[in-house]
């Protein structure tokens, strides 16, 4: 079966937008693929953070893996930081990344400027070397991708071959090795238009878990309350009725393919039932559709927080899998490299 690696960051309370656009999707690949997704928490320290959080956060975020469907009868989960073979390829690849391929990155671009140039960390400039370890490691056939790392994956591509034909083939089978190529060269799976989320508060940027208002995200663990007092309160605009797709209205769109996606409805179907609506009528209806879609998430959150020693037992099992399969790929570049093993 094909192999499939996946991770969201812990940087902050898993929303909305990380559940359609990711989470979901992985549930419905884990029957198809053999998946491995990981709470991805080395780089949630790219930026300043707040350390008291950073534990509770990555908690949260594998208990809400398993919430929302991934089934770790199928899937690896783990804490990407108790896998020490992130790092070590890491380094290992990052002595063949030239400085210019990472300098280029628009993300590293927004994000360093933001954190005032000079003063970035180092960490920025070099977190796609880790993401590219994180994908290489499991010699992964794909990666779901959104928009935003595209050009991150391109990386991660780029570098596998090149490592490949600096230190693969002939040279490595002299050096002891299998020979041929030390990485397989990952496919960008894309997901299904509509799965991109975007503020309640501004219907041109995406919904995000650093953007300071929480009051632009629905949080999957809000309470009934908080959402039905988030979606009365979101962005709107004065036209008359309701429609998908008119570039002047990207809050109407996005409200109306949030509810498609958690009603389970066709586009059609929502086109048809709400274009005569007022916002007044659509909120609470909106605002009902998601609190009876996260409700059975909620529930499960709960029981699998409630077990003492479940989630920890889970995600060390993850990790023993996830090790078994990166310790080979590192000890493959390893030797390719002529690093004198340790006997
Ligand atoms: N608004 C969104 N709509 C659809 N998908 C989204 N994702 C994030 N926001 C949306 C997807 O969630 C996954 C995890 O992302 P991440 O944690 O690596 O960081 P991110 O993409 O930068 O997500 P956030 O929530 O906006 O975090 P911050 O604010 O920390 O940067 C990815 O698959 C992403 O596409």
């Amino acid at each position: 079966r094909k192999r499939v690696v996946s991770g969201v960051q812990p940087t902050g309370s898993i929303h909305l937008g990380n559940y359609l656009g990711a989470i979901k999707n992985w549930v419905a690949l884990q029957d198809t693929y053999e998946t491995l997704f990981f709470i991805v928490d080395l780089h949630a320290i790219t930026l300043p953070y707040d350390t008291k959080e950073l534990r509770k956060a990555t908690r949260d975020t594998a208990a809400l893996y398993l919430a929302c469907g991934v089934d770790v009868s199928k899937a690896s989960v783990f804490v990407q930081s108790h896998v020490r073979a992130h790092v070590d390829l890491m380094w290992l690849l990052s002595s063949s990344t030239p400085i210019g391929w990472l300098q280029k990155m628009t993300q590293f671009k927004e994000k360093s400027r933001k954190e005032g140039g000079e003063n970035a960390a180092v960490a920025l400039l070099t977190y796609p070397v880790l993401m590219s370890a994180d994908i290489l490691l499991y010699q992964a056939d794909c990666v779901p991708v959104g928009e935003d790392q595209k050009q991150h994956l391109e990386l991660a591509r780029d570098l596998a071959q090149r490592v490949n034909n600096i230190y693969g083939g002939r040279k490595w089978k002299k050096l002891g090795g299998r020979g041929g190529s030390i990485f397989k060269i990952p496919e960008p799976l894309i997901p299904q238009a509509g799965a991109r989320v975007m503020s309640l508060t501004d219907g041109l940027s995406k919904m995000s878990k650093s953007a300071p208002s929480d009051q632009s995200r629905i949080n999957l663990l809000d309470s009934k309350d908080l959402i039905a007092d988030k979606i009365k309160r979101c962005k709107t605009d004065s036209f008359a009725g309701l429609e998908f797709d008119n570039a002047e209205r990207p809050e109407c769109n996005n409200l109306l393919s949030v509810y498609q996606i958690v009603s389970g409805k066709t586009k059609e179907e929502v086109s048809e039932e709400c274009k005569d609506m007022s916002w007044g009528t659509f909120k609470p209806l909106l605002a009902d559709a998601l609190i009876e879609h996260l409700s059975p998430i909620q529930v499960r959150y709960q029981e699998i927080t409630a077990e003492t020693g479940y989630l920890d037992k889970v995600l060390s099992e993850g990790a023993d899998r996830a090790t078994e399969i990166a310790d080979a790929t590192v000890h493959n570049l390893k030797q390719a490299m002529g690093f004198y093993p340790r006997n």
